[in-house]
């Protein structure tokens, strides 16, 4: 690649010298040359500036110096050679250099870089080249002012340069990197001493395990871009995140649909809440049963047990919480039609005017019922999990509306249940789901639950299997 800088102080790109960039230049992989601009001024003085046409601060850049310069840069003969040549002029009025620009940038043949100094260069000159077929690009590097295009030069020249095949050791070195092509900033990065001034590093990062190291950093990587970052999340394909990132993304109350990464939040239901709850609970639960539970049975369950009535006693219950996640009101509409419901739908039982008068939707809630509940909603603890030693509470439900399934939502679910689980003073937590329903107890593995047998649970008349699911919580801090 050429480079050709113009400006009025050629000696300040001696920096590029001590870098990876001046090895490139001296190993040949690309060919620096630097302009002092005031060569091209024809008066005794050397001026290159002007005021204002119009008035105002300041002075203006003279096009007819600037021409004479960028007239050698550019003969005649190279325009219209095939190849690209781009003309740069770095200004804080341009379009925001970023990582995709560079890596545009370094597949050019030619650059040429004209430094601005005092309010910028005459604008007929960018005119002027580009009716010739140079491709002119203002370019910024930030929100604030520099008083020259000199300091913006070598930071877009540094940021190219080491794109460029054999500049850089390791092209792998490129992928990983903070605004590179995973779209997330770097993850922290460590070496030895393992233990220093008692800052202990990770202990999973000298296991030698690859791929508990690789979600670590993952994991630590979307954190990360999530708190300085969150364009950058929002802006994440959805094919881009696997499901242990939609779990983390959803614990830190980030969502993923179709339409890519929304915030989710997630907190206890009042009795406000109700009819929105009783709604979800209804249009929920038929796909957690067994194909052979008759409508009937379930009818006589959706009357009965997910009754308002019912849903007020939990809600009412100190002993219980009822955690509900929403989303804002516009991020559940993803395009297309699911489930052939009617237009006024919004492809989940509910009707725009319903959601739009909360202006969030509820798209999943949990039922935790505490060690000191008591009544119909204390479910006896499965006798193969009666440990004198443990406290338990009871995962009741955990449901998710259909279309936000694998989001990660019920990931986050399970986590703040656990949470009030703990603050309700229990050890332990159990579920059960049906044998029926592997994603449930998928869902429950990956939230750090295990097998621990069965049961048998009646809906309507009909008795089912269900898989017994059990985690004890780190922290249990009673009330
Ligand atoms: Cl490219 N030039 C100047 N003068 N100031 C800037 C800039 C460029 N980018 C941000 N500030």
């Amino acid at each position: 690649m050429r480079l050709d800088i113009v400006s009025i102080f050629p000696e300040f790109f001696s920096v590029l010298d001590l870098s990876l960039i001046g090895k490139a230049n001296a190993d040949g992989l690309l060919n620096l040359h630097v302009t002092n601009l005031r060569d091209y001024a024809t008066d005794r003085h050397r001026t290159v500036d002007d005021t204002p046409l119009g008035g105002g601060a300041g002075m203006v850049m003279k096009p007819d110096v600037w021409g004479k310069a960028l007239d050698e840069i550019f003969p005649e003969a190279t325009l219209g050679d095939g190849e690209r040549h781009v003309l740069i002029v770095p200004t804080p009025s341009g379009e925001t250099f970023t990582q995709r620009i560079a890596e545009d940038l370094a597949g050019a043949d030619h650059l040429v870089f004209a430094c601005g100094r005092y309010e910028g260069i005459d604008f007929r000159v960018a005119q002027h080249y580009a009716e010739r077929g140079v491709e002119v690009r203002e370019l910024s590097i930030g929100d604030y002012v520099l008083n020259g295009g000199e300091v913006a030069t070598v930071v877009m020249i540094e940021a190219i340069g080491r794109l460029l095949p054999g500049v850089i050791g390791n092209p792998d070195s490129l992928v990983e990197e903070s605004h590179g092509s995973a779209g997330l900033l770097e993850y922290p990065v460590y070496t030895r001493p393992v233990n220093w001034r008692g800052q202990e590093v990770n202990p999973v990062l000298l296991s030698g395990d690859h791929a508990a190291i690789a979600r670590l950093r993952r994991d630590q990587a979307l954190e990360k871009t999530l708190r300085r970052r969150p364009d950058m999340i929002q802006a994440l394909r959805p094919d881009q995140l696997d499901s242990d990132d939609r779990s983390l993304l959803a614990r830190l109350g980030w969502c993923v649909g179709e339409n890519g990464v929304r915030p989710l939040e997630i907190r206890e239901l009042e009795s406000g809440d109700v009819d929105r709850l009783h709604a979800l609970a209804i249009r929920t639960f038929p796909d957690a049963c067994p194909p052979f539970l008759s409508h009937e049975d379930i009818q006589q369950h959706l009357d009965t047990v997910l009754s308002p009535q019912s849903i007020h006693s939990w809600i009412d219950n100190p002993h219980v919480r009822v955690i509900g996640a929403f989303l804002p009101q516009n991020s559940a509409a993803p395009e297309g039609d699911h489930g052939g419901e009617a237009s006024s739908d919004t492809g989940d039982g509910r009707t725009q005017a319903e959601q739009t008068a909360h202006g969030e939707q509820l798209v999943g809630y949990a039922l935790v019922v505490g060690p000191r509940a008591d009544g119909p909603i204390a479910e006896k603890c499965p006798k193969q999990l009666s440990d004198e030693h443990c406290s338990w509470a009871h995962l009741s439900k955990v449901y998710i509306d259909q279309k936000w399934r694998g989001s990660g939502i019920a990931a986050a679910l399970i986590a703040v249940s656990a949470d009030m689980a703990s603050q309700m003073g229990a050890t332990s937590l159990w579920t059960a789901t049906s044998t029926a329903n592997k994603r449930a107890a998928k869902s429950y593995k990956r939230a750090g639950m295990t097998k621990k047998g069965g049961r048998t649970y009646t809906v309507g008349t009909t008795t089912c299997r269900d898989v017994v699911m059990q985690m004890t919580l780190s922290s249990a801090s009673p009330q």
